[in-house]
């Protein structure tokens, strides 16, 4: 009997969880006053939540028939719900009516920004059918994210930039972000490998690209940007090859610590978020 009753207790518990939660967060919402931003999408209200003490948005409601139906944390400039649809910097960069995923069914592709300290944008793509759901979101970090149809098959393919080399040995306005590519592939995306390779540069280009990074480091006595932001564009489009040469022919014998640096460089590269794809990109099976 005791038992039972534990048990009955304890499933009562359990159903409860969640209303007493939902129950505190409404409250603690009134409470806090949240400022409500409308957008109209068909049968959708997108309702975003300011919190007016620093005129910030912080959560996403999504809303049918007057009830909230998805809700998500998303930071944004209020001026950014403000922008009309399909306007870039606003929240709805690409406007209602986009099928992101291609499968003729319209999505909700979402931009945010985290603001302060941290900068942020982020990208959200929410399916609404068969059930509202988070699909995906990107990163893009100091960079809005774009989704573009870059191929034959009808998905958006994403296109954001990688910073993993953000303030590495150089202020933020000398730091270089090379582009990635992004497609969805079974419900996930994954690096397009085949999108992001390029045609190996000409001769007259690579040597222009030494000549520069060879000046720049002269003057700087110490390996720039303007060696490694070249070297990074050209792995990111499956020439790494030829950015080691680019370093081979850059680097001025003056300038001592070449191996070092080169060992910095490729430990920083295996931080990115995209290290496998630029592996696959690269043919590249072992560490250099
Ligand atoms: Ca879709
Ligand atoms: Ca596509």
């Amino acid at each position: 009997m005791v038992f039972r009753s534990l048990t009955a207790a304890l499933l009562r518990l359990m159903v409860l969880g969640p209303c007493l939660s939902a129950a505190a967060w409404a409250q603690g919402d009134n409470a806090l006053n949240r400022v409500p931003h409308d957008i109209q999408a068909g049968d959708y209200t997108l309702r975003f939540l300011e919190d007016p003490e620093i005129g910030f948005v912080d959560t996403l409601q999504v809303m049918r028939g007057g009830e909230v139906v998805f809700e998500t944390l998303f930071e944004a400039f209020v001026h950014m719900v403000e922008e009309p649809p399909g306007s870039p910097d606003g929240v709805l960069p690409l406007g209602l009516d986009v099928d992101a995923t291609g499968d003729g069914r319209p999505d909700f592709v979402l931009q945010s920004y985290s603001g302060g300290a941290h900068c942020c944008y982020y990208t959200q793509v929410i399916e609404r059918q068969p059930e509202l759901a988070l699909l995906a979101e990107f990163d893009g970090s100091d960079s809005p994210v774009e989704l573009v149809n870059l191929d034959a098959d009808p998905a958006l393919e994403v296109v954001l930039y990688d910073w993993s080399f953000a303030y590495w040995k150089a202020p933020f306005s000398e730091s270089p972000a090379a582009k990635v590519i992004l497609d969805l592939q079974d419900g996930v995306y994954s690096g397009a490998v085949e999108l992001m390779r390029q045609p190996a540069p000409s001769a007259a280009l690579l040597a222009d690209q030494a000549t520069a990074a060879r000046k720049a480091m002269l003057a700087a006595k110490g390996p720039t940007s303007a060696l490694w932001g070249p070297m990074l564009d050209l792995i990111y489009s499956g020439n790494g090859d030829a950015a080691f040469d680019l370093l081979r022919r850059a680097w001025p014998a003056e300038v001592p610590g070449r191996e070092a640096f080169l060992v910095q460089f490729g430990a920083q590269l295996s931080l990115s978020p995209y290290w496998e794809t630029l592996s696959l990109l690269n043919g590249w099976t072992t560490d250099f």
